[in-house]
């Protein structure tokens, strides 16, 4: 019989996924008749006269999401209010009813553009629960429309980096009772836009669980098939499915969906990397009573070391504000984000040392992780799921963050790893590595010697890249 890590190891990203997950930082947009209502989930009979935002200005948020090192954004085009920001022709409740560009304008047009002008991906949030849609709640009728929405939008604005499902929906017990057809929406995104990843309530990317940029320890990519579904959890729940029995419990916050005990037994398993998504402000939407609770740096890129640099992405809510511009206080925080980024991994120290394994299979020696590309990737010999790297400096070398990036064509490997000084003093403890783990070391240790000890894995581990900075 198979042994569980190779069973494990075999588990892939598809390309769809491999180039997702490159895009590790991209931004939200949270805008619609709720940034003019101060509400967070509008009701649906807002009317579309409010809707003004009178200096709004695409360009001003792509430069200001590019600013942080953003790579994509992600725009609501109709949150749960069912207010829609292009003109669809499938309902009067959009833009084209509002005083804004005199009912002529398409929010999702001018986004799209900017972004495509600036060089990052665009993608599309359409949220499921529509609390205007007359056809809400009737089954088919309501997937049609739905189904005529995601069409307009991916058919209309050009290529599509990822289609956001939310699984919120606030009807309760007695609220309307919508079943949605996902596998007829999903095989729409398929066949219009093959290279977009689904989100959330969707097969490629999964929800880490939490809205608060919390992030597990270990975060493992390979995970049970059944964790697609449990976004689906407040929708199915509410037609009396018993989805609770059908995902055996799992949820999406659940500490542990990866570890080998874990799957031990599970009979599918998937790639399904994890998204972690939390806002700039306490709100998703603009509310000027926060201007003054935009997260702090520190906040900010601790979020990121944790998400990007633990093997997850980064989604960052940026709401724009009745002018329809992002907010200077929030403009500043991304510039300073980025800029920090930028700086801290500047500077690959790697490059001053002399680096050294104890294993490696032929062809793949430590030097194939020196340049960050999927070219070439450091590999032990077949039946070593540990080795030992060395580098050692020419003189004492203050180092803040280590970078490792698995070969994650060839799965997620590695389970336990350590790293050490010169004096055989542990610096850290570690077990996930994935698609990128930053290890941080606040106290600057200075070191002569680094020995990262990859000390177990899935049959072999691999390594793509290697930095230290
Ligand atoms: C939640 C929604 O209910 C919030 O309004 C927001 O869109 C967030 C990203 O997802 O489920």
């Amino acid at each position: 019989m198979e042994t569980i890590d190779r069973r494990l190891a075999k588990i892939v990203p598809s390309q769809r996924q491999f180039v997702f997950q490159q895009t590790e930082f991209y931004a939200f947009i949270h805008f619609t008749v709720n940034t003019f209502t101060g509400k967070e989930w509008g009701d649906g009979k807002e009317k579309p006269e409010i809707f003004y935002p009178q200096a709004l200005n695409a360009e001003q948020w792509v430069n200001a999401v590019k600013s942080a090192g953003m790579k994509g954004l992600i725009l609501t085009c109709k949150h749960h209010d069912g207010f829609c920001l292009w003109p669809s022709q499938y309902t009067a409740h959009s833009v084209a009813a509002s005083p804004y560009r005199e009912g002529r304008g398409d929010i999702v047009q001018e986004v799209a553009e900017a972004c495509r002008k600036g060089r990052i991906k665009f993608g599309v949030y359409l949220s499921p629960w529509d609390r205007n849609h007359p056809s809400y709640g009737t089954g088919q009728a309501y997937n049609d429309y739905f189904v005529n929405q995601l069409t307009e939008l991916l058919t209309g604005y050009g290529e599509v980096f990822a289609v956001w499902f939310d699984g919120a929906c606030g009807e309760g017990a007695n609220g309307k009772r919508q079943a949605y057809d996902w596998n007829r929406y999903y095989q729409v995104i398929r066949k219009l836009q093959p290279n977009a990843c689904i989100n959330v309530c969707g097969p490629d990317i999964r929800w880490c669980g939490n809205e608060g940029g919390n992030t597990r320890e270990s975060e493992w990519s390979v995970v049970p098939r059944r964790a697609r579904d449990t976004e689906k959890i407040a929708e199915n729940s509410q037609q009396g499915d018993n989805i609770e029995f059908r995902c055996r419990k799992m949820r999406a916050s659940d500490r542990d969906l990866g570890s080998r005990a874990m799957l031990e037994g599970e009979k599918e398993l998937i790639w399904y990397p994890a998204e972690v998504n939390t806002s700039i402000r306490p709100g998703w939407f603009y509310h000027q009573e926060e201007d003054g609770q935009v997260k702090s740096l520190e906040e900010l890129f601790d979020i990121y070391l944790r998400s990007v640099g633990g093997n997850a992405s980064f989604l960052l809510n940026i709401p724009p504000d009745k002018n329809g511009l992002i907010h200077p206080n929030d403009e500043a925080r991304l510039k300073e984000l980025g800029t920090l980024i930028q700086s801290a991994f500047s500077h690959n120290l790697l490059g001053q040392g002399k680096a050294a394994v104890d294993c490696w299979k032929p062809g793949h020696g430590i030097q194939s992780a020196f340049s960050d590309s999927y070219e070439s990737w450091f590999q032990t010999p077949e039946h070593k799921a540990s080795c030992e790297i060395t580098i050692n400096f020419p003189q004492t070398t203050p180092v803040t963050f280590v970078v490792l990036k698995e070969y994650i064509l060839d799965s997620q490997r590695i389970e336990r790893f350590s790293i050490w000084n010169e004096g055989h003093e542990l610096l850290y403890r570690g077990t996930t590595v994935g698609y990128k783990k930053i290890v941080s070391l606040p106290q600057k240790p200075q070191v002569r010697t680094l020995r990262i000890c990859i000390e177990d894995s899935r049959v072999y581990p691999t390594l793509a890249f290697l930095g230290i900075y």
